[in-house]
């Protein structure tokens, strides 16, 4: 038996999780199973009580909610992806990371408000997620040298090619690479990478 895979194509989160997979070899030992977490079936709600995905179940029936779990888990499983570095290095990686994941956060968040009733529509709110997501990019650039294109990736660049895929799929008017050479050049390069070019979201 497979592990299984609870995702679905559009998701960010989902994407990190699928990227890895790629990243770690381990296509084969992975059924994707799409899975709206809007209508969710009683069955995944079992396996995530939290209704969100990506979730993971492993061979054994473990069923691992979140992709920063996935993601530590798979690379238990597989080879291909860097682990942290000790010292001042892992701290930037996982300052790096959180931003990037911060993007991620703040631009679902966007996405999820665009969907409400046009009387529910809260402006202030959405405009406070740009903000932070406009900052963040800001100190991705300042210090977009520093992820890596050769040699096995971290966790950290996969996050952030997702994040920046993400805002060109539902934020295109935010015209991220405006202004930031450095972080648009490293993204050119990571999204021609097999695994997140086999990761792609559908056309918006
Ligand atoms: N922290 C979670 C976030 C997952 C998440 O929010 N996924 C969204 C899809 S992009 C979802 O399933 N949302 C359903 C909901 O929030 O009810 C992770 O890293 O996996």
């Amino acid at each position: 038996m497979k592990m299984k895979l609870y995702c679905s194509a559009t998701s960010p989160w989902a994407r990190k999780v699928r990227v890895a997979v790629h990243e770690l070899g381990l296509g084969d030992l992975v059924e994707e199973v799409p899975t709206d977490p809007y209508n969710a079936t009683p069955e995944f709600l079992t396996l995530n009580p939290l209704s969100k995905v990506p979730a993971l179940v492993t061979e054994k029936g473990e069923a691992l909610p979140d992709s920063t779990l996935i993601l530590e888990y798979l690379m238990t499983r597989g080879r291909g992806l860097a682990a942290l570095p000790r010292g001042a290095q892992r701290w930037q990686l996982l300052r790096q990371l959180q931003l990037s994941d911060g993007i991620i956060g703040a631009a679902v968040t966007c996405r999820m408000e665009s969907l409400r009733p046009a009387e529910f529509l809260y402006p202030p709110w959405m405009e406070r997620q740009q903000r932070a997501i406009v900052r963040a990019l800001d100190a991705l650039e300042a210090e977009a040298r520093t992820l890596v294109l050769d040699g096995p990736i971290r966790t950290a660049e996969i996050s952030a090619g997702v994040a920046l895929g993400y805002l060109d799929f539902r934020m295109p008017q935010l015209q991220w690479r405006s202004g930031r050479d450095r972080l648009a050049s490293w993204y050119f390069t990571f999204a021609q990478r097999p695994s997140m070019l086999a990761t792609q979201p559908p056309a918006a």
